[in-house]
């Protein structure tokens, strides 16, 4: 019998609530909840595709042990894989003391997850060597509200949007990044045309194209121009004088250093004009509420914190905080981020939003735990945690739920320091990451649809998330495994307080004992238990005990949770991005993420149609800087500086400015032949947030001289079949000085191999490729050779469609064969068609249109339903297209207005 199970989508903070439909064994499909109020039963692509991520493919079912580096890992028991931990890390602490083991973790992980991790290092083994994938993402908003504001606290609700007079969108692309936050600011632009849209961002990023004001400015000049629109809004009489003198400090002291920062010198520093800087700061100060959303573009530099700081000043300047529709809202990235931050669970951080460095602070939360005391020395923040690594500093490390060797910056260097270690451990819900590569030890983790827990969201939320299905093979929740280990570790080191520390028979008991450490302070949610989120549904913090439910927005008093009740201006800046670009690496290099994959797609890159925009990193660059080098679109080029070079493709994009280039995050070495853009990135961090520079770096870029082009296209019969196809190419990609691999979905699945080579490939080689793809037999198979030319090629049909096919020495037709391909296939009689050199697809091959990327429903199939009848509502529910994310309703319409035209008759 089908039932439905309330939890939350595990990818972005907007942290949408959904509907898992199960059979009990298996998850069968996921709807948007209607009822939770961060998505009302809205979802994007990859919500929407989530199901198909929890089939059991690509999972680490059972624990693991490497006998040695060079060797595969080999199954071992839960038992044998725990003692075995327990006796290295026991060692490794006896030998060199605490601060020789650490612990990297992650914002994805549920609140109670991060408790214990946090608890094991900081409370059991005393070492505040606990750091997250945090660190690269939202440490410098942390700093950026505790210098300000004085908690970490993002102070707004996603209702503000909808009333807001003007909403400043500076370094995030939410129409890809937060795709339902930006259905809310569509929502916005319907419902009010007055509304006021400026955005900051030095690419022209899908996000710009509904704003009135994009501002385009010089990559890590945001301070400029933060500083510049208050000099304006301070030249023009348009800040709050009462606010600022009745609710902040140090506004005297910023406004000296503002008189530089007139619009003509900012309009230098961040490479826009003038005027643009004047009519943002008017827009901010005189259309209503003013919001701003904001993300890894400020956070993102080394002087990230300043960058959220000169922003919040904005806000505080005009007493644009506190009420409906304004505020400094900083997006949160990861699904609980927000939970990590509230448990502490970073380096310098405790329980509560308590910081190490006050002795009180550390006092109550030894007292809480009932201990002696936690210790005071900062651990390493990750970029340091990993140097650590390699200097022999840190000999063992615990990483869960993430994936360094792919994600931090200076990839040569991480991967290094996870070589020399002595002992990592991965806690990882797939097998076969870029950091598996590098693990002693693999530990399987229940992934979506098995975990159980809370998780906050962007706008304070906390949300339960329920279990659908039963844990996949021998895979154990992550606060059981911690809590597992610390009881074994406890009674190994002889530590008395292991009983005590870690009570839990429970996920529940780890989330009552939170809330009591909370008791009192900013996020006091001494008033939450699971019940109450069952009973009453997701709730905002604060939620002290007491209260009947959590508070919407902060600061509407105008006290902040400074020692004065004041919020503060900082003496802010501008600064230069460490790496300036120059002679030698002229271009700015931009990273940052797709619409339909997740990171180093672990998940979403065993979703087929999730590669349907993209299925190979791309390299984005102004077409004058590509003339300048003799690129063209679709050249392989080398992308450079002293730290690296990797090869990827090239494509032009007028939306972004000359001298700038921009790459995906996502592809890492089990999709390309490098480690993907962070081969290139610097560590460079920001002083306060210790955050990395992943935003900006100097490259160089030219063709590579790889003019042997190579494509493979084979169709699969089903998903597993894709992914085992898939792993197979993975293992060619080494050999290939460019290689790139990934999927393709429609009909049917495809995957889809390309790579290139500066000599003809070989008979050899070609065959090698051929039995990889299981294109090597004869039967049903055409060739076409042209040794002159070095052009070798390879169809395959079975049962009378395509089946394959491998193109050699020249490619052109790939395009249009992939579409023919995944649409269900190329006729056999269609055949050599597949081998000529033609760009353009024969006559008879479909090229449907997409129109719902969510439902994957194409124009054809639209047209069809409203020949028969349909209207909107109807095609909603038939074929479900525009029922998800809303975004593709717009094209809907235009086609029901189209053929109502075309077709009068039938209206
Ligand atoms: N589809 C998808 N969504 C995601 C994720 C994902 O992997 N895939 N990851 C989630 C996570 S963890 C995060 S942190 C968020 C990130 O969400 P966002 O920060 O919104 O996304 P990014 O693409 O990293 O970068 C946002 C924009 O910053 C711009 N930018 C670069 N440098 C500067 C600068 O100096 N100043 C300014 N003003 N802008 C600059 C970039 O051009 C880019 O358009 O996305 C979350 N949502
Ligand atoms: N150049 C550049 N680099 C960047 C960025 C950028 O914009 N540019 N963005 C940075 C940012 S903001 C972020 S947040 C990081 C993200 O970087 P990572 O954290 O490395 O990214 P993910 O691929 O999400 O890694 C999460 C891993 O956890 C696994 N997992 C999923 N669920 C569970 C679970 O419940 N338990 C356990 N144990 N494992 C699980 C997944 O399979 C996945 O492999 O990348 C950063 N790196
Ligand atoms: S916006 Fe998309 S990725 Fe983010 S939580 Fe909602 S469904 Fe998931
Ligand atoms: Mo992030």
């Amino acid at each position: 019998m089908n039932q439905e199970v309330k939890s939350t989508c595990c990818y972005c903070g907007v942290g949408c609530g959904v509907l898992i439909r199960t059979d009990g064994i298996t998850v069968q499909g996921v709807r948007g909840d209607p009822e939770h109020p961060a998505n009302y039963g809205r979802l994007c692509t990859k919500g929407a595709s989530l199901h198909l991520t929890a089939q059991g493919e690509g999972r680490q079912r059972h624990p693991a042990l490497r006998p040695a580096r060079d060797r595969q890992p080999e199954q071992v028991s839960w038992a044998q894989a725990l003692d075995t931990a327990v006796d290295r890390f026991a060692g490794i602490i006896r030998e060199h003391g605490p601060d020789s083991v650490a612990f990297y973790i992650s914002g994805q992980l549920m609140t109670e997850d991060y408790y214990v991790f946090n608890k094991l290092a900081k409370g059991l083994i005393g070492t505040n060597n606990v750091d997250t994938n945090s660190r690269l993402c939202m440490s410098s908003a942390v700093a950026g509200y505790k210098q300000t504001l004085g908690a970490d606290a993002p102070p707004c609700c996603y209702e503000d949007i909808g009333q807001a007079g003007v909403i400043l969108i500076a370094g995030a692309n939410p129409a890809l990044a937060h795709p339902i936050v930006f259905r809310y600011i569509e929502d916005a632009r319907a419902a009010n045309p007055a509304l006021k849209i400026i955005v900051v961002d030095p690419r022209r990023s899908e996000t710009a194209e509904i704003a009135d004001l994009h501002l385009p400015i010089l990559p890590g000049s945001d301070i400029a121009l933060f500083n510049g629109m208050l000099h304006v809004m301070l030249a023009e009489g348009l800040v709050d004088g009462d606010y600022i003198a009745r609710h902040t400090n140090g506004f005297d002291e910023l406004a000296g250093n503002l008189a530089e920062y007139t619009p003509q010198r900012v309009a230098g520093l961040c490479g826009i004009p003038a005027s643009s800087i004047v009519r943002a700061a008017r827009w901010f100060a005189t259309q209503g509420p003013a919001l701003s959303l904001y993300c890894q573009g400020l956070n993102q530099s080394a002087h990230g914190t300043h960058n959220n700081a000169a922003l919040i000043h904005l806000h505080l300047a005009t007493g644009q905080i506190g009420k409906p529709g304004a505020g400094p809202f900083s997006l949160t990235g990861q699904p609980n981020a927000m939970g990590g931050r509230e448990v502490g669970g970073l380096a310098n951080l405790l329980s509560a939003h308590r910081d190490l460095a006050n002795p009180e602070h550390r006092a109550e939360v030894a007292a809480l735990w009932g201990i002696p005391d936690v210790p005071a020395k900062p651990g390493k923040a990750a970029v340091d945690l990993f140097k650590a690594l390699e200097s022999g500093e840190i000999k063992a490390v615990w990483i869960a739920c993430t994936n360094p060797a792919q994600s931090l910056p200076n990839q040569a260097s991480v991967r290094a320091g996870l070589a020399r270690a002595e002992f990592v451990v991965l806690q990882e819900t797939f097998a076969d990451t870029d950091t598996a590569a590098y693990a002693d030890l693999l530990l399987p983790a229940t992934g979506w649809g098995e975990k159980h827990g809370t998780v906050t969201n962007s706008e304070r939320r906390i949300t339960r998330v329920q279990p659908a299905v039963a844990p996949l093979g021998e895979a154990r929740h992550d606060w059981q495994i911690v809590v597992d280990f610390a009881r074994r570790l406890g009674r190994k080191l002889q530590n008395p307080a292991v009983d005590r520390l870690f009570p839990y028979e429970t996920v529940e008991s780890i989330f009552a004992e939170h809330c009591v450490t909370t008791r009192g302070r900013d996020l006091d949610i001494s008033g939450l238990s699971y019940s109450v989120l069952e009973q009453q549904g997701p709730q905002q913090w604060p939620f002290p005990e007491g209260a009947s439910q959590g508070q919407q927005r902060l600061y509407a008093d105008g006290r902040f949770p400074t020692a004065d009740g004041r919020a503060r201006f900082i003496a802010v800046a501008h600064q230069a991005t460490v790496e300036v670009p120059g002679k030698e690496h002229p271009l700015s290099l931009l990273s940052g993420r797709l619409r339909d994959q997740w990171h180093g797609m672990s998940r979403t890159g065993i979703v087929p149609r999730l590669f349907n925009l993209d299925d190979e990193p791309l390299l984005a660059m102004h077409p004058c800087d590509m003339r300048h080098r003799q690129l063209d679109d679709g050249d392989l080029v080398r992308l450079f500086n002293g730290r690296g070079e990797i090869v990827v493709r090239v494509a032009s994009r007028p939306g972004l400015a000359r001298g700038r280039v921009w790459m995906p995050m996502h592809w890492g070495s089990r999709f390309m032949n490098s480690a993907g853009v962070n081969a290139l990135v610097g560590d460079a961090v920001d002083p306060y947030s210790q955050q990395p520079e992943l935003k900006h770096a100097a490259v160089e870029v030219a063709k590579s001289e790889l003019n042997y082009p190579l494509a493979v296209i084979r169709r699969c019969s089903d998903v597993a079949e894709a992914l085992r196809v898939l792993d197979a190419a993975r293992s060619l990609l080494p050999d290939f000085a460019y290689a790139s691999v990934g999927l393709y979905g429609r009909a049917s699945p495809l995957v889809v191999f390309r790579a290139a080579t500066a000599e003809p490939a070989t008979a050899r080689a070609l065959a090698a490729i051929d039995r990889c793809f299981g294109l090597d037999g004869e039967t049903g198979a055409i060739v076409y050779t042209d040794a002159k030319r070095h052009i070798a090629k390879k169809a395959i049909a079975i049962d009378g469609q395509l089946f394959g096919v491998r193109l050699a020495g020249e490619t052109v037709a790939q395009a249009w064969l992939k579409q023919a391909m995944a649409e269900g296939g190329l006729d056999a009689s269609l055949l050599r068609f597949a081998l000529a050199p033609s760009a353009a697809a024969p006559v008879s091959v479909s090229t449907r249109q997409i129109v719902c990327k969510c439902a994957d429903v194409s124009d054809d199939q639209i047209v069809s339903a409203i020949a028969g009848g349909a209207d909107l509502a109807g095609l909603q529910e038939s074929l479900k297209c525009g029922t998800f994310c809303g975004g593709c309703i717009p094209d809907i319409k235009r086609l029901l207005t189209r053929q109502a035209q075309q077709h009068p008759e039938a209206a």
